[in-house]
């Protein structure tokens, strides 16, 4: 344990392999993919596909209900000794469907009690479910943050749903944003661990995001991961189709030593797949299909 770590934080994270970088070589995560629905939209994203956010684009993950979920996380774990942690992060948004995801959630806690439990979402439904969040005891939370500024944000949301009905413009940046903040603050007032992901995107958010990593650490960030834009035109999203490029290695480099000094960065991501299952960069998925899993367990 790092001698500035509380043994609190250092409970929590041990065995995390993306809240720890030491961790992933150890232990392994899984994805259950029961979240197809989401309430914005991106200028990276093709909803055919996975939630670029936190997983690789231009792959579909296989959607499964809360049972079929259940079935899978059990199957799992009786083959997969190393499995520490199950995350809920797509295809589409974990907040967003939020009954579905805590019926996921509380049919597995009930079985693997000691399994970690960890989501990723866009943040725009999540202040309505942080209460719930810290009662089932999900330590680990995932925001997407791309822009502090709705300016920037014009340029990534053309929109987004929220209390029934679609926003567009900079209304529906600003609201996004603010329910961002809102979110993280309630979140780290529980002292539940948050990571922010952003996707760098050159000309677009590129030199924002050190901007957006010392919000985030004023706000009590405990990691900030910065990936990629992974922009292919086969993927028919709003970028592949207008050329915008993802960063270089070394852009993305140079961008993470300017923020040195701010939330600590997360450097080990891989860009997971919604149903991704195994160690960081393994992906055992496809031998956990449905059609692999037993009928009851
Ligand atoms: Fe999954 Fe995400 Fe939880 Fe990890 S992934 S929901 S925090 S358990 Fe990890 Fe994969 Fe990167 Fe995500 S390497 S895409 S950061
Ligand atoms: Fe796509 Fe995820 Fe953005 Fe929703 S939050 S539009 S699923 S990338």
């Amino acid at each position: 344990k790092p001698d500035s770590m509380s043994a609190e934080i250092w409970e929590k994270i041990k065995d995390h392999p993306c809240y720890s970088e030491e961790a992933h070589h150890y232990f392994a995560r899984m994805h259950v993919a029961v979240a197809p629905a989401c309430n914005i939209q991106c200028n990276y994203c093709n909803r055919k596909y996975d939630c670029a956010n936190e997983s690789r684009p231009g792959v579909v993950s296989e959607k499964l209900t809360p049972e079929q979920a259940r079935r899978k996380v059990i199957a799992v774990a009786n083959e997969v000794p190393q499995l520490s942690v199950l995350g809920i992060a797509g295809p589409g948004d974990a907040c967003y469907d939020w009954k579905k995801t805590r019926e996921t959630f509380s049919r597995i806690a009930d079985e693997i009690p000691d399994i970690k439990l960890c989501l990723s979402t866009n943040g725009l439904a999540l202040p309505d479910h942080v209460d719930e969040i810290a009662t089932m005891n999900i330590d680990h939370v995932t925001i997407t943050i791309n822009m502090i500024d709705p300016q920037v944000g014009l340029e990534i949301y053309p929109w987004i749903f929220y209390k029934n009905r679609r926003w567009t413009g900079p209304d529906a940046s600003k609201i996004l944003h603010e329910r961002q903040m809102l979110g993280l603050e309630m979140l780290t007032t529980r002292g539940i661990l948050t990571k922010i992901n952003s996707v760098m995107i050159p000309g677009v958010n590129d030199t924002h995001l050190a901007e957006v990593n010392r919000v985030v650490k004023e706000k009590g960030a405990f990691l900030h991961n910065i990936m990629p834009l992974i922009s292919d035109p086969a993927h028919g999203t709003h970028y592949g189709l207008t050329g915008q490029r993802g960063p270089t290695h070394a852009e993305l480099q140079a961008l993470q030593a300017k923020l040195e000094d701010g939330t600590k960065l997360m450097r080990h991501c891989r860009q997971c797949r919604a149903d991704a299952v195994g160690l960081l960069g393994e992906d055992r998925g496809q031998e956990f299909t449905l059609t692999q899993v037993p009928e009851v367990v």
